[in-house]
């Protein structure tokens, strides 16, 4: 290649990285947590129902049953359509018992392709918690699936499976080679690999930058939840997707983790530097140079006399990158309930403990939250385990409005068509007017609780339920 053509394939990873999260988002695909790597929760789809029944059917285009308890965050790619569940709708007899599970739909029909089902970890509850599934949404590129299986380890696989009639490599010794089977391309198995001790479940969503996938790796306490087994082992590691190998680690909450660590990386263009940022087990966002791993920020999001875990929360939800700011709540797990919580806007162009120096607004009438931000036309809504909706100005962290749910929300607002989608653990999805005037369009009740947040592909809405996965469309009208 001579160094035009290489110069010319350089701008154009740096353009298709840029689309990838501005104009166009979620019009033909949703191939990752977020529709793009800063994970901000807004698509571009327009025509989207203010409305639809599950009873009737109407605007409903398909409805796919998935296992007990549903988890994995629905992504769209390549026209197929990737979940993360249980294997308490066991497909294949031959794998029985309980079981993480990814299933592969057909995005046009809802038609079964394929899943990849795991075994639970002999270790136990202390890793893998019983029931839960995958709860890894997967991030596809170049066709290929990259997701966190329930044993801690990084899978990628073709999207396509085996109905493309061909065993993709490099690995080529899978035992069972039927249709309805995972290919599988390379696995990285990170209790092996870095020792990561999962506390309850390995769960993070892939992220990447050019050649490499960051991963959370769910390193914790174990079930006495004093101790650390692992404290050396990296919170985040960046793997080369060619190689399947180990490019970058950092351990920087060593023995201070509070409990486990679920929050899931996002990745953007901070102040003329890529980076990646991460909220990790000790309660601080620490943000990376991608490429290197080089540690440049951290940011403690807790008050300095709270107390876990009473005060002090843990960080869950993804951050979110807009405009050279990251914006993230903290929260506990849902087990643990209700609580105080802070929600922040960090200035990431500065460097070293920027606690102080790079906090540009602290919002802190928001509750515990495991929830991701949307960002939209100067506003941010952000959701709480309360049950609370905040839509506060983007720019000052002051309150515009807020609404009450009635019951705890796990999902994140979806701002799109000028209209908010939010579910709720009763199964309610508001849709709301997006803007500084608070209006209620409608609310649906989707008969089984929403843990999961809308995504959209092909002027299709895909929403998870707690075991169903359904295809909503304005003009469809699903026959039952
Ligand atoms: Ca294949
Ligand atoms: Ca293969």
């Amino acid at each position: 290649m001579n160094k035009r053509l290489l110069l010319l394939s350089f701008v154009g990873v740096l353009a298709a990285t840029v689309s990838s999260s501005t104009a166009g988002k979620g019009l033909t695909n949703w191939p990752m947590w977020g529709g793009s790597p800063d994970r901000n929760m807004v698509s571009d789809a327009t025509g989207m129902p203010t409305t639809w029944d599950v009873k009737t059917g109407k605007n409903i285009k398909w409805v796919a049953s998935l296992g007990s308890q549903s988890y994995g965050n629905p992504t769209v790619s390549d026209g197929v359509v990737l979940v993360g569940t249980n294997n308490e709708a066991t497909r294949d007899p031959k794998q029985p018992g309980d079981r993480g599970v990814v299933m592969a739909f057909k995005e046009a029909t809802g038609e079964f392709m394929w899943q990849a089902t795991f075994e639970k970890l002999t270790s136990g509850r202390a890793n893998d918690w019983p029931f839960q599934g995958i709860a890894s949404s997967p991030l596809v590129l170049d066709g290929v699936a990259y997701f966190v299986s329930n044993r801690a380890v990084l899978m990628a696989v073709d999207v396509q499976g085996f109905q493309d009639n061909e065993n993709d490599g490099p690995f080529k010794e899978e035992k069972l080679t039927g249709k309805n089977d995972p290919d599988i391309l390379w696995t990285y198995d990170m209790m092996e690999e870095v020792g990561v001790f999962p506390h309850n479940l390995a769960n993070s969503s892939p992220n990447y930058y050019q050649n490499l996938i960051y991963l959370s790796t769910g390193n914790g306490q174990d079930e006495s939840h004093v101790n650390i087994p692992s404290p050396r082992a990296p919170a985040i590691i960046a793997i080369d997707r060619t190689t399947g190998k180990l490019a970058w680690e950092d351990a920087s909450p060593g023995d201070k983790i509070l409990h486990g660590q679920w929050s899931t990386p996002s990745v953007g263009m901070i102040g003329g530097v890529m980076q990646v940022v991460h909220g990790q087990g000790d309660g601080w966002v620490r943000g990376y140079e991608a490429l290197t791993g080089k540690k440049l920020w951290e940011f403690d999001s807790n008050p300095k006399d709270s107390v876990w875990p009473k005060t002090r929360n843990e960080l869950i939800a993804t951050p979110v990158i807009y405009e050279n700011v990251v914006y993230i709540a903290n929260g506990q797990d849902p087990e643990h309930g209700e609580g105080v919580g802070h929600l922040y806007a960090i200035d990431a162009t500065k460097r070293g403990d920027i606690t102080k120096s790079g906090m540009l607004w602290h919002y802190d009438k928001i509750r515990r939250s495991i929830s991701t931000a949307s960002i939209k036309d100067g506003l941010i809504y952000y959701p709480d385990f309360s049950g609370f909706l905040h839509c506060l100005d983007v720019k000052t962290g002051q309150p515009v409005w807020t609404h009450d749910m009635f019951a705890a929300m796990w999902s994140s607002t979806m701002v799109m068509d000028g209209k908010i989608y939010l579910g709720d653990e009763d199964g309610d999805v508001v849709v709301m007017q997006a803007g500084r005037e608070k209006k209620i369009l409608s609310e649906v009740n989707m008969e089984s609780s929403v843990y999961s947040t809308a995504v959209t592909s092909n002027g299709v809405m895909f929403l998870m339920t707690r075991n169903q996965l359904w295809a909503i469309q304005e003009g469809a009208q699903l026959k039952r």
